[in-house]
């Protein structure tokens, strides 16, 4: 199977033959098989006209084809061909009505795609190319048809029957009932959904702008009836803001979430039916962290923003899968940055971009926003496609500013509605309504890797000008040796002595928008007249652009900007800078074999922070956590695991020691308040509690039977699980044997019964740092509560080991490396996409030193080497061993 699998090329692309103007589909389920009756109204595509009427080829993977009827007139087999992936047909009419019944297994469909069962109900996950496994169809984003859908179940065990649209019949016939839903909007067969199970429901509703009522239902197994609150909010929330941000109404009478248990991403966008992974809808205080809570809250609203940048305007192919997802996850950080913490919300993203999409655009699965060849599409749904995409959007955002990207997006949703279209046709819009040229600014779809912009200074005290020059570079990715120049808007601000922003004025060469300058060139120089004192500058504010920006601060630069900046995002940026050089000096001590040291100056700027009383309590928790060890990794030249941890871990136990009253001191005030105010799920109260477990976290390494107390105080009696996880995490990475086996042992018996929470308490093993941890891993494997079936027990155990436990995945014996290799074979067949995503962490093996990447490149080749690869393996391992 793997050499059979092809490369599938943007230029290629061809308008389909054919559309389908109606889709009539009939679902007769049972335990055993399922029947699927397809009635397809099929036109020739007027916009390719030839004198000879193309064969018509349906796309259709592991279906059991029983019938075939054009026009009333049964087709016998002679007259059609059918292999593993499609029928083909030849039509002798321009339009037709298509008949086919074909049979399917839902039941032991493991992919979980296409339809499929999640416990005892049954539910679908169609894009990108799942609908192919449901019937024989033109499954391609382009061709949008209006759909009308039966299903038909047993009564008693399938109460509630789902698809999208409308329900417009439903009856009775003995034990079985059915029901018809009808989507009036035109879609791809990737936003196709059905339902049927056991479901309860919450019922709400929301007035749209229009003052139209619209039905909205939360349906989940019953056991989850009291979680679905915190997601019902996030929904009426996220209606509001697209109406005010955006003018966009919600369009039908209904919108229903389903929760389901087994899911292979977060969450779904089908049109009026969205499917949700359980662990993006349920949340409460006791059994969600505040971390849950916000997720829940940005995948509700992401997934309802697509019903706009998604549905009602669709992509024309998935090359253009950035159109939707690029642009929607902007939509719903902006969301999330205006129901919480602007800049906190900032902090979070660029910190996942660094750490992921950065080492994916090092790696050898870079690719640009706007891929031009795939093998398989689901490897596709990266954090490349996802959060630079969004960078993108957001650049274009800073360009055209507010009001000019509102008359953008106005146009391209008026100029686009109903249609499958580019991510040119978006630029286009946005050019459009602004008249202004974004050739330039294309690039960024078309061009991988991750920029360098380096930045030299120049003061003239004479003539009281500063001058900054610019060098951009990006390095070679696969098949893109030589880059051209990116637009790339540099927010920034001259700091004076005082810390206040000087006026910004240019002169000479350049543009300057507001307080943003516009890099073009490759090498460019910017002149500021009038700066009467050689200033402090404050580079690429709120991370204008997703660029490694480097500038040589100083030490006391860093110390300054933490300080003074009136730029958020900068401070933070600035005391990271700071950790970073810290811990990298102690990466050579130790290597060395030299004794590591605390860097008396970010000791210092911490204890500032923690002295000063006027900072947001948030602010103060992002600022006092390190880099994490995988953004370590990612902007090392040769990572060393164990070096890299040693050093961050010296480090932190430094300051734990020196500042332990000050923790204390916050932690204590903290903890006070959790106990006194009930559980809010608000930015000020995770604030608080961040601030406190960070705190917790650093007192735990001071080794005091006191915080020991306090820590078993707040796993034994906390009413909420952010403080109760915290809690639990710091005794797993605790020296207190007997009071972490406990804690484990009484944390499981108290959530035995939720699954969500039990996925925590393997991920927190998972990570544990005891030295024991693959050894451990395999044992939980075994475990009653662990199904290597289940896509959240795989993340949690195997996932959180091999992508966030440095050191035990990195073990030079290369044990953590072959147990990924092995997981990765089990899940081939039964799972492939979870399997290719599970592969990550290896496909990063240029990143360490010779004997580790011998090691890994050895366990690529026996994944290569395995018989029948799924086509989502094979493209990520044959990509990394190039
Ligand atoms: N559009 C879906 C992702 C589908 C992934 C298919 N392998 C979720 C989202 O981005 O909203
Ligand atoms: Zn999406």
């Amino acid at each position: 199977m793997s050499n059979s699998v092809k490369t599938i090329y943007l230029k290629d692309y061809q308008a389909p033959d054919y559309l389908i103007d109606e889709t009539h589909l009939k679902f007769e389920l049972f335990e055993n098989f399922t029947m699927v009756h397809a009635e397809l109204h099929i036109r020739r595509n007027p916009d390719k006209q030839s004198d000879e009427l193309p064969e018509l080829v349906l796309d259709g993977q592991e279906l059991e084809l029983l019938t075939v009827v054009m026009d009333n007139v049964v087709i016998n087999s002679n007259s059609y061909t059918v292999d593993d992936k499609s029928l083909t047909l030849q039509p002798n009419k321009n339009s037709f009505i298509l008949k086919t019944t074909v049979r399917i297994h839902p039941e032991t469909n493991t992919a979980l795609e296409g339809l499929y069962k999640s416990n005892t109900m049954f539910c679908t996950q169609c894009e990108a190319e799942g609908f192919r496994k449901i019937t024989y169809y033109l499954d391609r984003p382009d061709v949008m048809s209006k759909f009308t859908t039966t299903i038909e179940a047993d009564q008693q065990s399938y109460p509630i029957l789902l698809s999208n649209g409308n329900q417009i019949a439903s009856g009775q016939e003995d034990d079985r009932h059915w029901a018809t839903w009808q989507d009036p909007f035109k879609k791809p067969a990737y936003l196709f959904a059905l339902v049927a199970g056991d479901l309860w429901c919450v019922e709400d509703s929301f007035t749209t702008m229009n003052q139209r009522k619209v039905d909205l239902r939360i349906y989940v197994e019953p056991e989850n009836i009291n979680k679905v609150n915190h997601a019902m909010t996030s929904l009426k929330n996220s209606m509001r803001w697209d109406e005010e941000v955006y003018g966009r109404e919600y369009d039908l009478d209904i919108f229903m979430i389903v929760a389901v248990s087994d899911f292979n991403m977060g969450a779904m966008e089908n049109k009026g039916l969205n499917i949700f992974n359980t662990s993006c809808v349920l949340a409460r205080p006791e059994t969600a962290t505040d971390m849950a809570h916000q997720r829940v809250e940005g995948v509700v609203a992401h997934e309802y923003f697509h019903n706009w940048s998604g549905n009602r305007v669709t992509c024309r192919d998935w090359f253009q899968l950035s159109l939707k997802e690029g642009f929607t996850v902007f939509r719903d950080s902006e969301f999330t940055a205006d129901m919480n913490s602007r800049t906190v919300k900032r902090i979070e993203d660029v910190a996942f971009l660094r750490t992921h999409q950065f080492a994916e655009d090092a790696g050898p699965m870079a690719h640009p926003i706007r891929p031009d060849a795939y093998m398989e599409i689901s490897n596709f749904y990266t954090v490349t496609i996802y959060e630079k995409g969004a960078e993108i959007i957001r650049m274009l955002h800073t360009l055209l500013g507010k009001e000019g990207f509102r008359k953008g997006t106005d146009l391209y949703f008026e100029r686009h509605d109903g249609q499958a279209v580019t991510c040119d046709d978006f630029v286009k819009a946005l050019a459009d309504a602004n008249a202004i040229d974004l050739t330039q600014f294309k690039r960024w779809y078309s061009q991988a890797g991750t920029p360098q912009l380096e930045v030299l200074e120049s003061y003239d005290s004479a003539t009281k000008q500063y001058h900054l020059t610019f060098k951009q570079f990006c390095p070679p990715t696969p098949n893109q040796e030589e880059k051209q120049p990116f637009v790339i808007p540099v927010k920034m601000g001259l700091l004076n002595k005082q810390g206040q922003d000087l006026p910004l004025q240019l002169v000479g060469e350049g543009t300057l928008v507001g307080d943003v300058i516009l890099i073009t060139e490759a090498e460019q120089t910017f002149t500021f007249a009038n700066v009467g004192e050689k200033p402090v500058p404050s580079l690429l504010r709120d991370f204008s652009a997703p660029v490694k920006l480097k500038f040589a601060y100083s030490k006391d630069d860093l110390l300054f900007l933490m300080q003074h900046d009136n730029d958020g995002f900068n401070r933070w940026d600035a005391s990271q800078r700071l950790a970073i050089e810290a811990i990298q000096q102690q990466v050579v001590n130790y290597q060395a074999g030299n004794p590591m040291v605390l860097d008396s100056g970010l000791e210092k700027a911490y204890a500032s922070l923690l002295a000063d009383s006027s900072l947001d309590q948030a602010m103060v928790a992002e600022m006092l956590s390190l880099p994490a060890e995988n953004y370590l990794v990612e902007i090392s030249e040769v990572a060393d695991p164990d070096a890299i941890h040693a050093a961050r871990q010296f480090i932190r136990q430094q300051l734990a020691n020196n500042l332990k009253g000050q923790f204390l001191t916050h932690y204590q005030a903290n903890r006070a308040v959790s106990q006194q105010e009930a559980y809010r799920a608000t930015a000020d109260h995770i604030a608080r509690r961040s601030l406190q477990n960070m705190a917790l976290s650093y007192l735990m390494l001071t080794d005091d039977p006191q915080v020991l107390t306090l820590c078993l105080d707040q796993f034994k009696h906390s009413d909420n699980m952010t403080e109760q996880l915290a809690a639990l995490t710091n005794l797993v990475n605790s020296p207190y044997e007997s009071e972490k086996q406990q804690a484990l042992v009484d944390f499981y018996e108290q959530f035995a019964n939720d699954p969500l929470v039990i996925d925590q308490w393997f991920a927190v093993q998972a990570n544990s740092q005891a030295g024991d941890s693959l050894a451990r891993v395999v044992e939980l494997m075994k475990h009653e509560a662990f199904t290597i079936k289940n896509p959240n027990k795989v993340r949690s155990l195997i996932g959180a080991f091999a992508n966030n436990n440095l050191t035990g995945f990195h073990q030079k014996t290369g044990a953590g490396y072959q147990f990924l290799a092995d997981q990765v074979l089990a899940l081939n067949t039964m799972n492939p996409q979870i399997a290719s995503r599970l592969l990550t962490p290896l496909t990063r093996w240029r990143k360490y030193d010779e004997e580790r990447q011998q090691l890994m490149k050895a366990e690529l080749e026996r994944i290569m080497a395995a018989d029948k690869l799924s086509s989502d393996v094979y493209e990520v391992v044959n990509k990394s061993l190039v």
